[in-house]
């Protein structure tokens, strides 16, 4: 193999995040789509699990889970890094990412399985990818049955009659918190993407700019947000600089206040849970969900699963935040406290952490 294989879907959140990396890195690679039997010759075999995006890179090592690549490449490419060298800026971003990575799939999946219009869409979407060379009708039959799991996921992710509107609240006062921010910035820490952009562009691109209802209702009401998926997926590579002096722009307080207060108590409630799965159980292997979260939205109460996944997320701002020297870490909490909740959440230890083995996760 001469060149690195991104495997994935226009359609899929997490492979939009990845491809818009590597084309700001300059990285060549090659996108082959996750059809049927990519997925059954390739990715099953060579990941042990069922997810997209995948890469396969030009030495043959076979990496899921776009955390975990971005990661690997930036070891294999260090010129134009994705991670701020500041450290407030570093924190912000990698706050960011698990917002959009673990969060904004919230209105992501709502958006698209609760509107016909993005629905059809995503269904024919699901057919073209799992059968390219398939005729339209029977790519719709097919993206009709393939989508089943995905549109019935809104339950387990805490989307409900009940929490709908909020969530639609919630999303636009976001989109539009974002819009003042892009106003006044290219990305999120200047003129050059971060993790935190790349984190964002997940929810961002896929469905909730892709999707036609979602794409015109971003188009409307934050205009500079859509501008901003078009510097992400159409980036000049390798370009800018991030914001002189570790600077952070107040613009971005407004997100971090609404991921402190919507996530924060999930992100919480999640480590207590994960500790208390590992006091009852013997067995490492961790499901990718062990309980259930109550959580509010705008005030509005719902439950949903508990997902692990999210402390493995967590335990990176964790960490960079409790590796910071004394100096650096006052100069943080001076930032952060501004946003109710963030420097206790970062200060509470994790009282058992989880890990990742051979793409699953894994009590440590
Ligand atoms: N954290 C993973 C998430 C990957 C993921 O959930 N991908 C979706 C498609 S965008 C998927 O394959 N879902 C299948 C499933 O949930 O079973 C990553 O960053 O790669």
């Amino acid at each position: 193999m001469t060149q690195h294989q991104l495997i994935g879907a226009e359609v899929s959140l997490y492979t939009g995040k990845l491809r818009c990396y590597l084309k700001y890195k300059n990285i060549p690679f090659e996108e082959v789509i996750a059809s049927k039997e990519v997925f059954r010759d390739v990715i099953l075999p060579r990941t042990g699990v069922s997810y997209i995006p995948i890469m396969i890179t030009e030495d043959d090592v076979a990496l899921q889970d776009t955390t975990e690549i971005i990661d690997f490449f930036e070891q294999r490419y260090p010129e134009h890094s994705i991670y701020p060298a500041g450290a407030c800026q570093k924190l912000i971003a990698l706050l960011l990412e698990t917002y959009g990575d673990e969060w904004l799939v919230i209105p992501a999946m709502h958006y698209r399985w609760s509107f016909e219009e993005n629905r059809e869409f995503a269904m024919a979407e699901f057919g073209r990818t799992s059968a390219p060379n398939a005729s339209a009708e029977e790519q719709q039959a097919i993206g009709q049955a393939n989508s089943k799991p995905f549109a019935g996921a809104l339950p387990r992710l805490g989307v409900t009659a009940e929490n709908i509107p909020a969530i639609e609240k919630s999303y636009l006062a976001m989109l539009s918190d974002l819009d003042a921010h892009f106003q006044q910035h290219p990305f999120l820490l200047g003129n050059k993407p971060c993790i935190g952009d790349f984190g964002l562009i997940g929810p961002l691109y896929a469905h909730l700019y892709r999707d036609p209802y979602s794409g015109r209702l971003m188009e409307e009401r934050a205009p500079h947000v859509a501008a901003w998926v078009k510097r992400m997926i159409d980036p000049e590579p390798q370009t800018g600089e991030f914001l002189p002096d570790d600077q952070v722009p107040e613009t971005l307080l407004p997100i971090l206040a609404r991921m402190f207060a919507e996530q924060g108590p999930v992100l919480q409630e999640t480590l207590s849970q994960v500790a208390n799965w590992a006091t009852s159980h013997d067995d490492k292997s961790l499901p990718r969900a062990i309980g259930e979260i109550a959580f509010a939205i705008e005030g509005v109460e719902a439950t949903r699963l508990t997902f692990p996944y999210m402390q493995w997320m967590w335990q990176r701002c964790v960490d960079a935040y409790q590796q910071l020297n004394a100096a650096e870490q006052s100069q943080t909490a001076e930032f952060l406290n501004n946003v109710p909740g963030a420097v206790s959440l970062l200060s509470t230890p994790i009282e058992h952490r989880v890990v990742r083995k051979n793409n699953k996760l894994a009590l440590a």
